[in-house]
């Protein structure tokens, strides 16, 4: 523990909870940038780990830093993210607990690294079981596969993961990883057709070709090129180095070469060629470019019928029995089929993906596993917060599940703290703070929230439309405190919101969504003829990921809102019955620039991630916890009575050197298993005591020594 006064000032306190002043703002920042000027990159608020991405390379992550990690208590060293990693695990191993641990912020904050170093952490530190040595390789190599199909270069982050992460990773009743499991939230597919000024298409594509085997290349029909040459991956880009890992275990070449197969032929060369010969004769057909043979054959499908699909509308009419009318699209209904389509090929081989990625990484022995004698620590590394200058239905759905996760971590920690005073047997003090469950019931909520109204809208035949759609949320949550629009109640305008807009008060701020394509994403739809084409393909993956089941099924697809919220309440489910453990990650700057502390950037993360709140719930109490045996053990060199050793109970013990150090009544309360510390401040001189008295302790030794 960093004690001493002088080295309080220059690094900081390492748990926020021993802030002096602990409901200053300015106070918090301080410590930050103080910790952060030396390297120290993290700390804590009591079990919470707070980290501020470096931007650089640190010596901190070796197996020696590792194995210096391992089974310590939390105050006994400096905060790291290997000590997070090792306290779940000991409790998995220890009490055969199943835990999680929930990494946020926002986007380049550092959360993908931190979940690779916990991966890392396991995968090096953890025993192995004979049989299930592949596991951690699998384990590992999941990470780069996932990343190059679903992380991407965007203005925030060379790196950006544009999908939500949730790993479950299962140990054996020895410790041992066995297993483990994926589940995506989300991909953020309209990146394959379209990407903002300086963003790029998914890492893949320009992997692929800037680095793919020649033979692979020609094979799939492209040329090692300049990825400018292809239409959806024409943004200017910096190029950013990224390790191509084309070597995941479960995968045989072949399989390689269908999934390229699929993403390159598709989303470039098809596409491609069929808006050059839209816009240069409106011909309407594919057949006038010479690449139209590569993509129907690596499809697996019939070129004329790809063509006509993409061209036309299959309308099915019931008029004296039932008729086929086949209507042809205009140019701008053509573009769109053409990214509807695109977009389901690569979301549902993305899916897919995962899919092969869990079968790897399952555990084979069902007998075992059945019986329980496993436990999980699951990983989640999901997009934080995000305000941009225009903001979406992405947008709208990623702040959505940020809502979520806050609710439960203000639950979690609060229903642990109160749980933790009434096992000790100490009164509990209520804390005020702001339930955002009014919010999330504001996105979720049945026939009244937005999504249901959104749902609605999108189901509604006729005049629906994105400017509809926000009428009716006027009209419906017009006064809700949380919802506002341009329409102020004295019927003037509000100018801070645009005709367009709707702004939703949000824990972490106000954000404004912009309502356009609202319905075309919540829809998600692809024409009928287009998937009869794809479920008849020859191609193995587009066969499973195009599924002919899906034709017999008459019911409407669940619109793209609905399957998110869906899956949010399915991680909530997963959550809560997982003892967790958070890290609040904060990105320093938007340069991406070492050494560099942006104060009002950060000061703006540390309030949306709710750490004053959190630091505020935490020390509502006592300031500091320890178990009796911990504390004798590390201050019993403060009193001859408990010095060199306590024979009597802990309680005993604790009491005896309490007193002896002259804590006053007020400063502290014994629990049943626990001391509580109201102060740091008196933490503070117990732990300058012991500095002065281990040093008394060695000079004493040297003496004794000497004279021997
Ligand atoms: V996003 O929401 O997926 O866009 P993340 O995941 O929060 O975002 P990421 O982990 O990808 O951010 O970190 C962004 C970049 O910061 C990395 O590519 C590294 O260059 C850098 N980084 C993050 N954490 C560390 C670290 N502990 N040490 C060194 C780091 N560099
Ligand atoms: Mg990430």
């Amino acid at each position: 523990m960093e004690s001493t006064l002088s080295a309080r000032d220059r690094v900081g306190v390492q748990d926020f909870l021993l802030l002096e002043n602990y409901t200053s703002e300015a106070a918090f920042i301080e410590n930050l940038r103080r910790r952060y000027k030396e390297n120290l990159i993290y700390t804590y608020i009591g079990s919470v780990l707070v980290s501020v991405n470096p931007y650089k390379e640190l010596e901190i992550y070796s197996k020696q830093h590792m194995e210096r990690y391992r089974g310590v208590n939390f105050y006994e060293i400096s905060p790291h993210i290997f000590a997070l990693a090792d306290n779940s695990y000991r409790a998995v191993r220890t009490e055969r607990r199943d835990q999680c641990i929930l990494i946020s912020g926002e986007s380049g904050a550092g959360k993908t690294e931190a979940s690779k170093k916990i991966l890392q952490y396991y995968t090096t530190m953890c025993p192995t079981r004979h049989n299930t040595h592949y596991i951690r390789e699998r384990l590992l190599q999941s990470n780069p596969v996932l990343e190059a199909f679903g992380n991407a270069k965007t203005l925030r982050n060379d790196n950006s993961s544009r999908f939500g992460k949730y790993m479950d990773v299962q140990f054996d009743y020895k410790g041992a990883p066995i297993g483990g499991h994926i589940i995506n939230y989300l991909l953020e597919k309209s990146r394959v057709v379209h990407q903002n000024h300086g963003e790029r298409s998914f890492h893949i594509f320009y992997q692929l070709l800037e680095s793919g085997d020649n033979s692979l290349l020609t094979r799939l029909g492209l040329q090692k090129t300049n990825p400018q040459h292809y239409h959806y991956l024409v943004k200017v880009c910096v190029c950013v180095n990224l390790k191509v890992y084309f070597s995941f275990v479960c995968f045989c070449e072949r399989t390689f070469v269908m999934i390229f197969t699929l993403h390159i032929i598709y989303i470039c060369n098809l596409l491609f060629s069929l808006s050059f010969s839209l816009s240069f004769s409106f011909s309407l057909s594919l057949s006038c470019h010479h690449y139209q043979g590569n993509c129907p054959r690596l499809l697996g499908v019939a070129g004329s019928a790809l063509s006509e699909a993409l061209t036309h509308k299959k309308l099915h009419i019931l008029f004296v029995g039932e008729k086929t009318m086949i209507s042809p699209l205009n140019l701008d209904q053509v573009l769109s089929a053409r990214d509807a389509l695109a977009k389901a090929i690569y979301g549902r081989t993305f899916t897919w993906l995962v899919q092969k990625i869990n079968q790897s990484l399952a555990f084979q022995d069902e007998v075992y596993y059945t019986s329980k004698c496993s436990s999980v620590i699951g990983l989640l590394d999901i997009y934080g917060f995000e305000v941009f200058q225009q903001n979406s239905f992405e947008q709208f759905c990623i702040n959505y599940c940020n809502e979520k996760l806050q609710q439960l971590f203000i639950e979690l920690t609060l229903k642990s703290e109160q749980e933790e005073y009434e096992a000790e047997g100490i009164g509990w003090e209520t804390v005020e703070y702001f339930n955002n469950k009014i919010i999330c019931d504001l996105v979720e909520e049945k026939f009244r929230g937005i999504i249901a109204i959104l749902d609605e809208e999108c189901l509604r035949p006729g005049d629906a439309s994105d400017i509809t759609f926000l009428e009716k949320l006027e009209d419906t949550l017009g006064g809700h405190a949380h919802f506002v629009t341009h329409k102020l109640a004295n019927g003037k305008t509000r100018k801070a919101v645009g005709r367009e807009e709707f702004r939703l008060l949000h824990y972490a701020g106000e954000v404004n969504y912009n309502v356009t394509g609202f319905l075309d994403k919540n829809n998600d739809l692809l024409y009928r003829n287009l998937k009869e084409v794809m479920c008849q393909s020859g191609n193995q993956i587009v066969k499973q990921c195009f599924h002919p089941d899906e034709l017999i099924d008459q019911r409407r697809p669940e619109t793209a809102a609905t399957q998110f919220k869906l899956s949010l309440a399915g991680l909530m489910d997963i959550l809560i019955l997982k003892e967790p453990s958070y890290m609040r990650c904060i990105k320093p700057n938007n340069g991406k620039q070492p050494g560099q502390f942006e104060e009002v950037l950060i000061r703006h993360q540390v309030k949306y991630l709710g750490l004053m709140e959190n630091l505020r719930v935490r020390r509502a109490g006592f300031a500091y916890r320890r178990s009796f045996e911990a504390f004798l053990q590390r201050y019993k060199p403060l009193c001859p009575d408990t010095w060199p050793n306590w024979r009597g109970q802990l309680l005993d013990g604790v009491s005896t050197l309490v007193k002896h150090l002259n804590y006053k009544p007020e400063e502290y309360r014994l629990g049943r298993t626990k001391i509580f510390i109201r102060f740091p401040k008196t933490l503070f001189l117990t732990e300058d005591a012991l500095e002065i008295r281990k040093k008394t302790i060695a000079i004493t030794l040297q003496k004794c020594w000497r004279g021997y």
